[in-house]
Parts: C-alpha cells; sequence; structure tokens
C-alpha cells in the first residue's frame, strides 16, 4: 500500500523533475513545453483551429493544425525566458530569442509530426531536442533532454534529461502525472515498423526486413513517428525504420527535429539508433532540415540492420566499422 501523499498518481511533471533534481531553468523549459502541448492538444480535439490562437490571440483568421501548433509552441518558448534560440520543423532557420544565453538552452522541434494523419483521426505527436547554451546545429549526443507528447485516445508525455525515461499521462484535470519511471528496452522485440515504398528498398534492406519477418517479428506501421516510437517503447522492444531508399538515399525524416530526440529517449531505454552506419546521435548536422535514413529500438534489431547493410551494400564510410562497434559494445 502506498504512503500517505505519495502515490503514484500524485506525482505531477514539475514534481517529478525537482525530485531528479533537474536545473530549474530547464525544470520551467520542459513544463512550459507540457502547457504549450495543453492548447495543441484543445485544437486537435475540437478541430477548432482558432484555439489559443483564436483570432483575438494572433489576431488572425484560423490556420491549418500545424502551423497553429508551431505558434502556439513558438509563442510559449519565447515567453519562457529559458530560451537563446529555436528552430521549428514549419520554419527554414533559427530563431534567435534572447541574445544572452547565459544559463538558457536552445529548442529543435517538430510542432506537429504527422498532422496529415489528424484528417482520419490517427495518433500525431510533438517532438523536442533540448540542447544547452545557444548552438543548435550540433550532434545529439550533445543533447541534455528530449521529449514527446502523444496526442492518441489519450494524451502522454515522454521524457529523459539523460537520467533514465519517464512517463506520464494528461488527466481529467489537465495535470501530466507519472504513469511509468525508467522504462527500459529489451535487446530484442516483436514489432517492426518498416517505413518508406518497399520495391525502393535496397538489397540489405531488403533482407533485413525479410529477416525481421522470418524471425516472427510483427507489422505495426501507423505513418505517424511519435506513435510507433511509442509503442516500441512501451512494448519494451521492437524497431522502427525509415531506410536509406533508392530514389532517397538519406531517407525521409528530419535529423534535427524528429531523429534527434527520439534516438536520446530510445537510448537513454537501453535501446539504440542507427543510420545503418553509425549512431544516430554521433551525425554532425550539415544543415537545418537535414534527412537521414534511420533503425531505432532493440539493440539486436539495429545492429542486425548494420550488419545486413555491410554485407549488402558494404561499407562506403570509414565510420561504419566504428558504428557497427559502437552499436554493438555500447
Ligand atoms: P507527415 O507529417 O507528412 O504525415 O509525415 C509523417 C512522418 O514524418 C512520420 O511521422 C512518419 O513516420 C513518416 O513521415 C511517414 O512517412 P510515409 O507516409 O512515407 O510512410
Amino acid at each position: 500500500m502506498d504512503k500517505a501523499g505519495k502515490t503514484k498518481f500524485q506525482v505531477d511533471l514539475r514534481r517529478h523533475l525537482r525530485e531528479h533534481n533537474v536545473e530549474d531553468n530547464l525544470t520551467h523549459l520542459i513544463c512550459e513545453i507540457a502547457e504549450a502541448s495543453k492548447y495543441i492538444i484543445h485544437s486537435i480535439r475540437t478541430g477548432d483551429l482558432g484555439v489559443a490562437g483564436t483570432s483575438n490571440l494572433y489576431g488572425e483568421k484560423q490556420l491549418a493544425l500545424d502551423v497553429l501548433a508551431d505558434r502556439i509552441l513558438r509563442k510559449r518558448l519565447d515567453h519562457s525566458r529559458v530560451v537563446a534560440n529555436m528552430m521549428s520543423e514549419e520554419m527554414d532557420y533559427i530563431i534567435p530569442v534572447s541574445p544572452d544565453w547565459e544559463g538558457k538552452y536552445s529548442v529543435a522541434f517538430d510542432p506537429l509530426d504527422g498532422s496529415s494523419l489528424v484528417d482520419v483521426n490517427l495518433a500525431v505527436g510533438t517532438i523536442v531536442a533540448i540542447f544547452p547554451g545557444c548552438d543548435i546545429l550540433r550532434p545529439g549526443r550533445e543533447q541534455v533532454a528530449a521529449m514527446y507528447i502523444l496526442y492518441g485516445p489519450r494524451t502522454t508525455l515522454v521524457y529523459s534529461v539523460g537520467d533514465g525515461v519517464h512517463e506520464f499521462g494528461l488527466n481529467s484535470l489537465m495535470e501530466y502525472t507519472l504513469l511509468q519511471e525508467d522504462i527500459t528496452l529489451k535487446p530484442k522485440g516483436a514489432i517492426h515498423s518498416p517505413g518508406g515504398l518497399r520495391n525502393l528498398y535496397t538489397p540489405g534492406v531488403e533482407t533485413y526486413l525479410h529477416t525481421l519477418e522470418k524471425h516472427g517479428s510483427k507489422l505495426r506501421y501507423s505513418g505517424g513517428f511519435v506513435p510507433d516510437i511509442n509503442q516500441v517503447l512501451l512494448k519494451k522492444g521492437g524497431v522502427f525504420f525509415y531506410p536509406h531508399l533508392k530514389d532517397k538515399p538519406d531517407g525521409k525524416l528530419r535529423l534535427l527535429f524528429e531523429l534527434n530526440p527520439m534516438a536520446f529517449l530510445i537510448e537513454q531505454a537501453g535501446g539504440a539508433a542507427s543510420n545503418g552506419k553509425q549512431p544516430i546521435l554521433d551525425i554532425m548536422p550539415q544543415q537545418i532540415h537535414q534527412c537521414s535514413s534511420v533503425f531505432i529500438g532493440s539493440k539486436e534489431e539495429v545492429a542486425l540492420a548494420q550488419e545486413l547493410i555491410r554485407k549488402h551494400e558494404g561499407a562506403t564510410e570509414p565510420s561504419l566499422k566504428k558504428g557497427v562497434a559502437a552499436v554493438t559494445s555500447s
């Protein structure tokens, strides 16, 4: 029986961050993003694109959901007083917020990933990467925190500050309270989410998918990165991949806004994330909207992808050997 006042459901997000001794500005930042998500969920649920962006707030006519989600999040970060620079998947440039970046953070985010799925009533999400200071164009390994909010049958929030991965649920009082802590992936799972057209798969990726199916891995693909990763995480194993394709050598997903934050969370949960050659978190970004192929989830499935790509497509870069060693040794 839980001690009085200590029942799990009363641990809200801010209290959990405090209990994990998370620095005040970072605690405030994560809570501000959580607050913004409540306006985004209201817009999605009501389809009232004017919510929070009601014309009086922005003084503008109603907007497409992802553009509105972008505005809601940017305004919140702008007023947070703890952000130096920010970058949205909806924008083509870095948005400076505060010149004095001492003790502040820089944030890269996808305000509403999978927005096209809202029309067909499927789950979508907000993805956030947090870096210390003012620089954002840097390897994902330098993140100090990452989080996503999943707008599905329930609204949940998953975060890590490098001290485990924790899940919260939005309750009827519109508070995020703790559901589970220290989520950990098994080395091998039983589900796979294969993105991209199969007839554009390269030999290594085709062999990989075939091998997963042969091993009895079940197909689970929603078309939304956030719900698909959430499934791998909460089922404690499996793999999501959106690989390099014959017509898209870098796949489809964005390194800075989608892959870095999810790779940070999955590695924190004991899994791995690779572009087929090296860990996602070690990739030095060259430009804002850079895409990368991705294999992310349980370590064994990710290592298998690297092995089969190396075997069938050869080591194109010296980092390949280092990458394989890094994933399978860590
Ligand atoms: P949209 O934002 O265009 O719906 O794309 C969603 C997404 O970025 C990611 O959430 C999915 O995993 C992936 O693209 C789906 O791509 P396909 O439509 O090619 O399967």
